[in-house]
């Protein structure tokens, strides 16, 4: 590992990286990333993400340019302010405006640190350009190194367009995460790993973990307990002691430096670590609401009007094959109207268990879920349901053909 100068320099005020720094120097998190590629499932996407962050707790999602505003008014009533940071809500890399966040930050507080948290499947792709826009910190969540753990911790990763699961899903992301780590060490980046200790899935493997990301080079490792949450396929699993997870920093505290001061911060945490004071700074202009959490929040820039998010009621992810009302899945792309990119899928039942108890109750917090798209397409749909995505200016498109097609001619209406 051969970090940079300006990296050494900026380890003395890194609040996660430095234990000593962490009571005198302040990070702020730029919520702009709400969307996720891959599927966790210890993750209740109605939360924040879990891997960077306090589950049960809501934030705000911001456009890059309020999240500028926002670290204006936040340096002047915290002096210490030293990192800028995006982990979250989702994963950084599946949301443009992030590595446009970036940017501006660079630009126009070129003093301040800056630090991504990431999943790690989109790394190699963007790890030249993270580097070129300044940031020197990234932090990659990864839960294991051999597919027949982390096949059980992931449900589904959706790579080049489309959704795997199971072993393949693991695969995957295990390759990316392994590339993207070796591009960030390369470029003389503090690559930070953190793990998940999740009690009877991955426990015993992670020292083999440890050791792996120790040779390839990173600076710190943060085992993380698991929360169990609500709604999740992990929700009947229990917490790991702290004494069981003592136990296994000291053991790997041999091979690589461990954390040992984090706190499972929020996507929108602003302060020295162990004093959170980013209610203070929510809400502070008209534009920077409070986001709903049952919201899919694809977030699209003023600009890129060229652009729609269509929501795709499909249960195979090949045709238009379900009704509003009783639909389990709809797939979310964007298009500018030549191309469509799939860019995250909500199962309805498990992700936001918006099942109501009547049928209006539930297309009510349906058209909530989707109220972000400009489109939903699906097989047939009933006058309630239809008026109500109306009344939030969703246009509906009735189809049975295949997914792709028909968001591309649902651009044009
Ligand atoms: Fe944020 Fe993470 Fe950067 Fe720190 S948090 S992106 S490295 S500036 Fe820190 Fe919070 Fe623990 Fe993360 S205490 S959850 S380790
Ligand atoms: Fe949830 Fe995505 Fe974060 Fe996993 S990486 S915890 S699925 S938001």
């Amino acid at each position: 590992m051969q970090l940079s100068k300006d990296v050494i320099e900026s380890l003395k005020t890194h609040p996660c990286y430095n234990e000593e720094a962490h009571k005198r120097f302040a990070r702020m998190h730029l919520p702009v990333a709400p969307l996720c590629n891959i599927k966790c499932n210890y993750c209740n996407r109605k939360y924040d993400c879990s891997n960077e962050s306090r589950p049960g707790v809501t934030s705000e999602v911001l456009a890059p340019v309020d999240a500028i505003e926002k670290i204006r008014i936040v340096k002047d009533k915290i002096p210490e302010l030293k990192v800028i940071a995006i982990a979250g809500p989702g994963d950084t890399l599946a949301n443009d405006e992030s590595l446009e966040t970036i940017k501006l930050v660079r630009k126009e507080f070129p003093d301040m640190t800056l630090c991504i948290s990431t999943n790690g499947l989109m790394l190699p792709k963007y790890a030249d350009s993270l580097y070129d826009a300044g940031v020197r910190f990234v932090t990659v969540t990864m839960n294991g190194i051999d597919t027949d753990v982390t096949e059980k911790i992931y449900d589904s990763v959706i790579w080049n367009g489309k959704q795997y699961k199971g072993k393949e899903a693991a695969e995957i992301l295990l390759k990316n995460q392994l590339e993207g780590i070796k591009k960030c060490v390369e470029l003389g980046m503090a690559v930070k790993i953190n793990v998940v200790l999740i009690p009877g899935i991955n426990e015993d493997h992670i020292p083999d973990l440890v050791k792996k990301v120790k040779d390839m080079g990173v600076y710190i490792v943060n085992i993380l307990p698991l929360i169990p949450v609500e709604g999740t396929k992990f929700e009947k699993l229990s917490p790991p002691t702290p004494e069981s997870r003592k136990r296994l920093l000291d053991l790997c505290s041999n091979d690589v430096k461990m954390m040992r001061h984090c706190r499972q911060c929020r996507a929108d945490a602003i302060g020295l670590l162990g004093d959170d004071r980013s209610q203070e700074f929510i809400r502070m202009k008209p534009c920077c609401q409070k986001s709903d959490t049952n919201r899919i929040n694809v977030h699209i820039r003023e600009n890129d009007s060229d652009i729609r998010k269509i929501a795709v009621a499909t249960s195979s992810g090949e045709i238009v094959d379900s009704g509003f009302g009783n639909a389990k899945r709809f797939e979310i792309y964007t298009t500018d109207g030549k191309t469509v990119k799939l860019v995250t899928v909500i199962e309805i039942d498990d992700d936001y268990q918006i099942i109501g108890k009547t049928h209006s109750e539930h297309i009510d917090k349906m058209v909530n879920v989707l109220s972000d798209c400009d489109c939903v397409i699906v097989k047939e749909i009933g006058p309630y349901p239809r008026s109500r995505l109306e009344s939030h200016k969703i246009n509906v498109v009735i189809s049975k053909d295949d997914v792709k097609t028909s968001a591309l001619r649902a651009f044009r209406i």
